[in-house]
């Protein structure tokens, strides 16, 4: 089949994705911290080098400020419930993903927490200055994605860092769709918080994620339990062990740093403009076929590998039904868990068909799935 539905998982993980799951399960699979044995020894060492691995990743100085978590939506919960308090405000966009949005409504429903979005513009960009005076004086928190998930489009997350520590205030980053395919630098930007998934472009297994955490930003734990240190107190504050309470996804944490591992070996940069190149392959294809919406930022523009599509007479979901049966194109259709960037492209009701390529995408699979839709198209005309 052509996977097209990248943004959702990325399928099929590398070969040293499954290579190092399987060693994981049949050398190192003992309890990571939880003994002084040798197999209990490797296990530890397989996360400390994936968490090494993603800390160079992402140039981030000291890795035990990276705490793994089950996926993005479990970071952006522990991030935005461990910061705000009852009754602080939170400025966040209309193009968030419902695992920031949700959280934020969560908090307002029961700790009376106030958020503000700001409003985007068809391609997906936000304006900086409508950001900035949605801070207020009791404004603790900034979240942003770095990239929308039905849009595509990529926000400028270093000019949003400035904003918020002009204010003093930190910024939290949903790096669900660019960790692994977008240069990420927390050094560099001063990004103070950043959620990560590991199933998406950094290869890994479903299950497997992490944040980022400012060394000096007081963040509470989202749970307390076993950590495999300091057993008789209360929870030790010793980063990580603080945050990873219960014993952690060892074999996928052993996969995630392979699929890091790959990441660093190509290099962002040249996976970036591989993705870019691919997309925009995608498009200009697109482009060709007048009864096609596409979304989001114009042809040629920077964006994530992904593209929202409608297709003039047919639902969404019937033309994924089509794309499946008839061509064997799996992509993703209907409404993509961001009900603000639908509204803000004025697919609130219907949602799209969002194809989601990655860097093993290959230009025959882009080439076939335009043969596709022009073929949809002349069968509906
Ligand atoms: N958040 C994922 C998506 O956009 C699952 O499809």
């Amino acid at each position: 089949m052509i996977y097209l539905d990248n943004a959702a998982t990325s399928f099929p993980k590398l070969p040293e994705v499954i290579k190092a799951v399987n060693k994981c399960l049949n050398e190192e699979g003992a309890n990571p911290g939880r003994g002084g044995y040798n197999l209990a020894v490797k296990a530890a060492r397989v996360i400390f080098n994936t968490r090494e691995q993603v800390a160079r990743l992402f140039n981030i100085d000291d890795s035990a400020n990276i705490a793994f978590t089950l996926n993005a939506t479990d970071a952006l919960n522990m991030a935005i419930k461990g910061l705000v308090k009852p009754g602080d405000h939170v400025v966040t966009t209309i193009l968030e993903h419902n695992a920031v949005l949700r959280p934020l409504q969560w908090l307002e429903m029961n700790l009376q927490v106030a958020f503000t979005k700001v409003a985007a513009s068809p391609e997906g960009y936000i304006d900086l200055k409508e950001l900035e005076a949605a801070i207020r004086p009791d404004t603790v928190l900034i979240v942003a994605n770095h990239a929308s998930n039905v849009i595509g489009s990529i926000l400028p997350i270093a000019d949003i860092a400035d904003i918020a520590h002009r204010r003093h205030i930190p910024i939290l980053v949903d790096a669900a769709q660019t960790a692994g395919g977008v240069p990420i630098d927390i050094q560099a930007t001063g990004i103070d918080m950043l959620a990560f998934t590991g199933h998406k472009a950094l290869f890994g297994l479903q299950g497997t994620g992490g944040l980022y955490i400012r060394e000096d930003l007081e963040v509470m734990e989202s749970r307390q339990g076993g950590t495999g240190s300091d057993s008789s107190g209360p929870q030790p504050m010793v980063r990580p062990d603080r945050y990873e309470s219960g014993t952690p996804n060892t074999p996928g944490l052993a996969g995630l740093g392979a699929g890091v591992e790959f990441i660093l070996k190509e290099g962002v940069e040249n996976i970036f403009a591989r993705e870019q190149a691919l997309i925009e392959r995608l498009m200009a294809g697109f482009k060709g076929i007048p009864e096609l919406t596409m979304y989001g930022p114009a042809v040629g523009a920077k964006r994530v590998p992904l593209v929202s599509v409608n297709l003039a007479g047919v639902s969404p979901h019937m033309l994924a039904h089509t794309l499946d049966k008839a061509f064997d194109i799996g992509v993703r259709a209907g409404l993509h868990c961001a009900p603000g960037a639908h509204q803000t492209i004025g697919t609130a009701n219907t949602g799209t068909v969002r194809f989601g390529l990655n860097y093993l995408t290959t230009e025959d699979e882009v080439d076939a799935a335009i043969a596709a839709l022009s073929d949809i198209t002349k069968r509906h005309e």
